[in-house]
């Protein structure tokens, strides 16, 4: 066990039993020109997640520990799309609807796909998931579980939507998330701080709030296993 200093109080890691899950880093919601970005949003706030998230990622396959992506987005019948979830913001363009990069949140579309900076190897698990958390209509759990994984380093975006209702979900299953600051993103800077600030608060009712650092100090002093 290495502790690693995290708020509300240092995060026991295991780094055996410890996941990196990281959430929906897709084309559409980070490049310039996708859909996250024609819907008015400053995708500058979720790129600058990109560097850490790539040191953190690199230096977790060096050590041949465990990786998982999600991808947000729908079958291409949009059959695991709820109606509500279809119409909700009234916008002109909506999931499913041709945007910039393919057809907006379906699977196999260009904007769907996680950006090249972080793409998945062959022998990482993606996980494609038709809601906000990740355990929702997926078999995230059954691969953790037959992994042997009991602990998440959960990063990606958005902060307060994906990122948040994953870490809840896992909290109740059991897992204990570690979230690091630098690597989740929002488009909205006040809806980052209160995400992270809801994850940490009441003693970590969700989990646990550190910055990448943390984590990359923690993994250097473990020997190298490459995969
Ligand atoms: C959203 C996400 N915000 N990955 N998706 O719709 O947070």
């Amino acid at each position: 066990m290495i502790p690693i200093d995290a708020e509300p109080y240092p995060f026991e890691f295991t780094p055996e039993t410890c996941g990196l899950l990281i959430i929906d880093m897709q084309r559409d919601f980070l490049e310039p020109g996708g859909f996250g970005e024609m819907l008015g949003n400053d995708v500058s706030q979720l790129r600058r997640t990109i560097l850490p998230n790539k040191k953190l990622l690199a230096m977790w396959r060096s050590k041949g520990l465990k990786v998982l992506h999600t991808r947000e987005g729908h079958r291409p019948d949009l059959s695991d799309l709820p109606p509500s979830k279809k119409i909700r913001g009234r916008s002109l363009t909506c999931i499913g609807d041709a945007g910039p990069m393919g057809r907006i949140l379906v699977r196999g579309e260009a904007g769907h796909d996680i950006i090249p900076e972080l793409y998945p190897l062959v022998t990482e698990t993606v996980i494609d998931k038709p809601g906000k958390g990740a355990f929702f209509a997926t078999d995230l759990h059954a691969i953790l579980q037959s992994l042997g994984i009991t602990q998440l380093v959960v990063t990606g975006v958005t902060t307060e939507v994906c990122v948040n209702t994953t870490v809840r979900e896992a909290n109740d299953r059991g897992y204990d998330c570690l979230v690091p600051a630098d690597c989740v993103g929002s488009y909205f800077p006040e809806f980052q701080e209160m995400g992270l600030r809801m994850i940490k608060a009441q003693g970590g009712i969700f989990g646990w709030v550190t910055n990448s650092d943390k984590i990359l100090s923690a993994l250097q002093t473990l020997s190298l296993q490459p995969l």
